[in-house]
């Protein structure tokens, strides 16, 4: 065999030092055609070999293969992963020797495999799309070689559209990479094609970071043979070792759909998929009967023994599990087998489980071979927030069966993964947790703790990734001769906000510690307090402190910040994971206010960035959007019957109270006006349950221009400033640091319209609707939530949690409620608030609002979503929501000592009437809310009426008769 590899393979990666010592061949010198030992491949290729060094053939050792078959015979596990069953197993590459393959393909043909057929349509349609992600000059790589006949539906595109693309593929086996490489390279001539032979991990890790740009591909539904915590760790492996930034993976997710699909899939009528998972055994055989040979010193198995199993006493048999989307395989034994291990094996079979008893399987009992998950509407962002990617488009079928997903690195992120920030798994709702539901509910609120405020104090990743983004716009979304720029001339220009943050928490890290300023000290006297000038009369301003006339050196401000960050870490580190005593309650909240300020102006200063010329933002990330394609928005309404003892607030978090106590244990803070906990009373109301997107304004916009006779004034007052006009199009794109798509023929339609308190009035009085009131917001939000939540852990087929058409969502949760012993409405520890749900759009994870549900997509998911019997509905994420309450504080409200004018110099006074005030409460979260922020759903923020700038949207309410 021709080990050939291709200068770009060197570029990519560093092959093993035994296969380079001298400089390759090129790939175009015309003898470096690879061959293999089954004879000659007319395409070119490179071939790397990363193999571990061939195992020793010593008569002492069993390959590793021998070893895991045993131990999975022996053993029983858990398995299916996330099932209660033990059983036995399998290794799943058993699956795949040559007749494996050869049979996977012609299951790929069935009319049942759906799978592979969707996964063509959507390459034939979609494809200019697929290709527009993947940069000249660039490395495709595949993980696995790919069957050719989606392979180079690809491949086809890429050959005419773009030049310097390499086409790497990974696969454990040399001879399938042979032979789908070399037909692939006879076929396509301006792309190279190396093959890469080893084990992901063993390849992965030698992949060159920066090199060139990269687009890994995982097509077919490979993902689904992992538990989607396994593919988890699997993704972030390599986006931590193999990408850059902006770098893409593609992914093939196979939806859930009627489960009768699913089953037909994996049970097909010409019973292929039968002789597919019984080759498994067959398999077996061949391999302990080398195995034997081999340790008998002989060079060819001896035909006498048959190895393990007589494959007809066996039945191919599988499940497909609703709730989680797997479907597992399973061989049964049709007869009690009793399996003799050869006496080569005795030894290593009593290194395993410690006997050398013969093998019993029972008539009817089973063999863990695979799992095929099927994935939910959320999957692919919950797969992105716990691998560290984005994602940034899905291309589905016609039918809607199947995805491919783009995901891409992120520039940075605003919180590191929560599996590092807790020991648990990501998923909230673990399915294997116990089944009666008192217990299911208390994992729960534990899950959520943990993943969701794991200390009320941040730790020092949460700090560092929230600096990384600060940085992020500071210094590279905003070029350095911009930050003098003021793009809202109510708000400094950027250059005060690179000083403000380290001033603002170097005075509180002062008063924690008890230690002096950090130098020079002046900067705390400078930057300590921005201004927020009131809008209709700028004459009115708070308090705030006068920035010199000449600004400091910004080299001399980033030296400041980088000693004031020292100083916060040095702080954490001295609590966090040790086993000293806590801070002072006091300290504690100095050190949490100087974190949530940094993340209230990742905020504030995206949206002044958004107010720039978009030809001065150098985007963070590159990012699709999707053509419009005549989705609907999904227009529903809920109703709430209320109540008169609605809790507002945050309970337990008295400042003067805590103020000489250490630290208590699963303490929650929160700013001064969110506490102390309060009551309201709501009458009976019902509640749109999406926000008004863009589209839906942009009709409400049009008719203005045309309908009043003040037109003009009163529809460029409408006219909202997240959006841009596009060139001289009649046409507006969203403003987002990512690109300005489209209000009418772009997904921007569905995002929420960010506007003012004012326009988002206008627009309800024009359908004769009202803004909910911030009780009205805050129960619906919070009600929803936890039903949701509870509905999805509770049993979906039973009636009872099934709600009745036309039920109120607070009657629905009362019923949900009296099943289980904990009420989580009154755990302090674990405030119902915290419900919001895993994959809202928060923290950044995209850099600009996503779209609603849509009419369309709601109707495609017909598994546990809809046997919850709530509405898709959407509270948290994307934007803030105005509310139609004013600003002003609970009762029984005192300024915090430690930043007295937080709150309070912005209360209106308690006679204003509505026509004179200024601020309304805005709930929720946007993108670019700290999940901190979003999580602890009694934080309240608030804005002038008239401020345009802001990431708020509105829903729309409307009173209900009882
Ligand atoms: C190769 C993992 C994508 O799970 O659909 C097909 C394997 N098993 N029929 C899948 C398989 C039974 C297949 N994957």
């Amino acid at each position: 065999m021709v080990d050939t590899i291709h200068p770009e393979a060197q570029a990519a990666c560093a092959p093993q030092a035994t296969s380079s010592s001298s400089s390759p061949p090129l790939l175009t010198d015309a003898d470096s055609t690879a061959q293999t030992s089954t004879g000659p491949i007319q395409g070119k290729y490179g071939f790397v070999d990363y193999r571990a060094a061939a195992s020793p053939d010593s008569h002492e050792h069993v390959p590793p293969i021998v070893t895991q078959i045993i131990d999975g015979l022996t053993q029983r596990k858990k398995l299916p992963k996330d099932s209660n069953q033990l059983n036995r197993s399998l290794p799943l590459v058993l699956l795949y020797d040559d007749k494996g393959l050869e049979l996977f393909d012609r299951i790929t043909y069935l009319p049942e495999y759906y799978l592979t057929n969707c996964e063509i349509e959507v390459l034939e349609t979609d494809i200019q799309d697929i290709i527009a992600e993947i940069p000249e000059d660039s490395d495709v790589i595949e993980l696995g070689c790919g069957s050719l006949r989606k392979t180079q539906l690809l491949l086809e595109a890429l050959d005419q559209a773009r030049s310097g693309i390499t086409y790497y593929a990974i696969d454990v086996m040399p001879l399938p990479l042979h032979e789908s490489l070399g037909a692939l390279a006879q076929r396509f001539k301006n792309i190279s094609f190396v093959a890469l032979c080893g084990t992901y991990d063993e390849v992965l890790t030698h992949f060159k970071k920066a090199a060139r740009r990269k687009t890994v591909l995982w097509l077919g539904s490979s993902i689904g043979n992992y538990t989607t915590s396994d593919a988890c760790k699997f993704l972030s492996n390599i986006v931590d070792h193999a990408l850059v930034p902006n770098d893409a993976i593609i992914i093939g997710m196979d939806r859930k759909k009627d489960p009768n699909v699913i089953m037909d899939a994996y049970h097909d009528s010409e019973k292929v998929t039968d002789e597919f998972e019984l080759n498994v055994l067959s398999h077996v055989n061949t391999i302990i009967a080398d195995t034997i040979a081999t340790l008998k010193g002989s060079t060819s198995p001896d035909p006498n023994i048959d190895g393990l199993f007589d494959v007809s006493k066996f039945e191919y048999t599988g499940e497909y599990d609703e709730v989680t989307g797997g479907h597992s395989a399973y061989l049964r034994a049709l007869e009690d087998v009793v399996i003799k291990w050869p006496r080569e094996l005795l030894a290593t079979i009593r290194s395993i489980c410690g006997s050398e008893n013969d093998l019993i399987l029972k008539q009817g009992e089973l063999i863990f071979i695979e799992s095929s998950y099927k994935f939910g509407k959320t999957a692919p962002e919950m797969l992105a927030r716990n691998s560290g990617l984005t994602h940034s488009a899905e291309w589905t079928d016609s039918r809607g069966y199947y995805t491919l997903n783009l995901f891409r690195k992120p520039l940075a992120t605003m919180s590191p993964l929560s599996s590092k920030l807790s020991s648990e798994t990501f998923q909230a709702v673990k399915h294997d947790a116990p089944t009666d539901h008192a217990h299911k509910l208390s994992t729960l609120l534990e899950n959520v703790v943990a993943t969701r405020q794991p200390s009320a104090i941040p730790c020092v990743s949460e700090w560092k990734h929230m600096w990384s983004v600060w940085d992020a716009l500071t210094l590279s979304i905003i070029s350095r001769d911009k930050l003098f720029c003021r793009p809202i001339d109510l708000r400094h220009p950027f250059i005060f906000y690179l000083g403000h943050l380290p001033a603002f928490a170097d005075i509180h890290m002062s008063r924690a510690e008890s230690a002096p300023l950090t130098e020079p000290v002046s900067y705390a006297e400078w930057f300590e307090r921005g201004i927020d000038p009131n809008i209709e009369d700028p004459t009115i301003c708070h308090s705030h402190s006068t920035p010199p006339t000449d600004w400091p050196e910004i080299c001399d401000i980033l030296a400041y910040r980088d000693r004031v960050r020292e100083r916060i870490i040095n702080w954490v580190s001295r609590y966090e994971g040790k086993d000293v005593e806590m801070p002072s309650a006091e300290a504690a909240r100095h050190v949490w206010m100087s974190f949530e300020h940094e993340a209230m102006h990742i905020e504030t200063l995206l949206y002044m960035v958004l107010q720039m010329d978009p030809a001065d933002i150098n985007s963070p990330a590159e990012v699709t959007f999707a053509p419009f394609r005549a989705a609907k928005t999904y227009e529903r309404w809920m109703q709430f019957k209320g109540g008169n003892a609605i809790p507002l607030g945050l309970s337990g978090d008295n400042e003067v109270s805590l103020q000489s106590e250490m630290l208590p244990p699963g303490h929650v803070f929160g700013w001064d006006n969110e506490s102390p906990q309060t009551s309201a009373t709501v009458e009976p109301f019902a509640i749109r349950t999406q926000p008004i997107t863009n589209g839906e304004y942009l009709v409400f916009l049009s008719q203005q221009s045309t309908g009043s006779p003040d037109g003009v004034s009163s529809y460029n007052d409408l006219t909202p400033k997240s959006w841009i006009k596009l060139g001289d199009l009649d046409d507006y794109g969203v403003r987002t640091v990512v690109g300005n798509p489209s209000v009418s023929s772009t997904e921007a339609s569905l995002w929420p319209v960010l506007v003012s308190h004012k326009q988002a009035t206008a627009y309800a009085n024009w359908c004769g609707k009202r803004l909910p009131s911030e009780a009205e917001w805050t129960h619906s939000s919070r009600t929803y939530h936890l039903a949701h939540t509870l509905a999805r852990l509770s049993d979906p087929t039973m009636a009872m949690f099934n709600s009745q058409a036309g039920e109120s969502v607070d009657g629905y949760l009362d019923k949900l409620l009296s099943a289980h012993a904990v009420d989580p409405r009154e755990c302090t520890w674990a405030p119902y608030d915290m419900f919001v749900p895993t994959d809202a759009n928060i923290d950044l994870v995209h850099w600009h609002p996503t779209s609603e549900i849509t009419e369309e997509s709601a109707k495609m998911y017909d598994s546990i979503e809809q046997k919850v019997g709530l509405p898709e509905a959407r509270f948290i994420g994307s934007a803030w929501e105005w509310t139609s309450t004013q600003f002003h504080p609970f009762e029984g409200f005192r300024p915090s000592a430690m930043y007295a004018g937080y709150s309070a110099d912005f209360f209106d006074p308690p006679s204003a009437h509505d026509a004179d005030s200024t601020h309304y409460v805005v709930k929720g979260a946007s993108y670019a809310t700290h999940r901190r922020i979003a999580h602890r759903q009694t934080f309240r923020n608030w804005y002038q009426r008239a401020y345009p700038y802001v990431l708020a949207t509105f829903r729309l309410c409307e009173s209900v008769a009882e």
